[in-house]
């Protein structure tokens, strides 16, 4: 559910330091089960959910999910409001889209990554699915976040899939270059994006080269699983840190937790 400061505010979390993002796949669980694991991110620390992931859900599976998750925010936003004890901005989580293409929209979030996929080789992903997807948005009132998206080596099925000219470390210069013409086609985030479940993060001089367009919003993700590769992400300048394949492994709540604990303790370690 949008915070009370607004999505674009929440999204550029100035003065908060680095926050972490969960991303659910709605391709991967039920609704019943996503809205759970929702719960338990949120009451971890988890200030942002992104539903998405695979690139063929269809979009009655992401409306279901997006549903169930915004139901039991709202179920426990108004408990909380009926405890004095409670503080019930802690639910006021936003519900982010993050779409492989024009497919999988839902009128049911709060807001949406409108991406441009910006070292992809094909025009599908450059501004096609976009100029599909557009109508529909306009039409469901779904606030966009527009959004440069940059694929880094493995790059993993979005890279391929995206048709990808994959970013390597040490390319700090073509890096900053994406950061800059991100800002001058005035997207306000920036994200670097490893591939789902990817053997290796984005490599700090990567963020950092990122970074030094200041009025850009970063989110890092990608093969980030554990409390020290959150921390590295965060220290270099990432605003968010977003996981979703440690969510999508957990075999149990308890493990659930304790895998976002530790992420979040790691994050909130580094963060300047
Ligand atoms: C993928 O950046 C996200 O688009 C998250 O990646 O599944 O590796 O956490 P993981």
């Amino acid at each position: 559910m949008t915070p009370d400061e607004g999505l674009l505010s929440h999204v550029h979390n100035r003065g908060h330091g680095c926050q972490h993002i969960i991303l659910i796949d709605p391709g991967k669980q039920s609704a019943e089960v996503a809205a759970k694991r929702a719960v338990i991110a949120v009451e971890t620390g988890s200030r942002m959910i992104f539903v998405g992931g695979s690139t063929d859900t269809p979009d009655d599976v992401v409306h279901e999910t997006c549903k169930a998750i915004q139901e039991i925010l709202e179920l426990k936003t108004f408990t909380a409001s009926q405890d004095p004890t409670a503080d019930e901005d802690v639910w006021k989580v936003p519900v982010v889209l993050f779409p492989g293409g024009a497919h999988a929209l839902s009128p049911a979030a709060d807001g949406i990554l409108f991406m441009m996929l910006m070292n992809s080789k094909s025009r599908r992903f450059l501004i096609g699915e976009q100029l599909r997807g557009a109508p529909a948005l306009k039409q469901y009132g779904v606030e966009t976040i527009p959004t440069g998206y940059l694929v880094f080596s493995p790059g993993g099925r979005v890279g391929e899939v995206g048709d990808a000219d994959l970013v390597n470390s040490g390319q700090e210069e073509l890096v900053y270059s994406y950061a800059l013409t991100a800002k001058m086609y005035g997207f306000n985030t920036l994200y670097l994006e490893a591939g789902s479940g990817s053997s290796t993060q984005v490599d700090s001089n990567s963020i950092q080269a990122a970074r030094q367009v200041s009025e850009l919003c970063l989110i890092v993700g990608g093969g980030i699983r554990n409390e020290e590769q959150a921390a590295k992400a965060a220290a270099a300048g990432a605003n968010w840190v977003v996981t979703g394949t440690l969510t999508e492994d957990a075999t149990s709540d308890a493990e659930l937790k304790s895998r976002l604990e530790a992420v979040i303790r790691g994050i909130q370690s580094s963060s300047s």
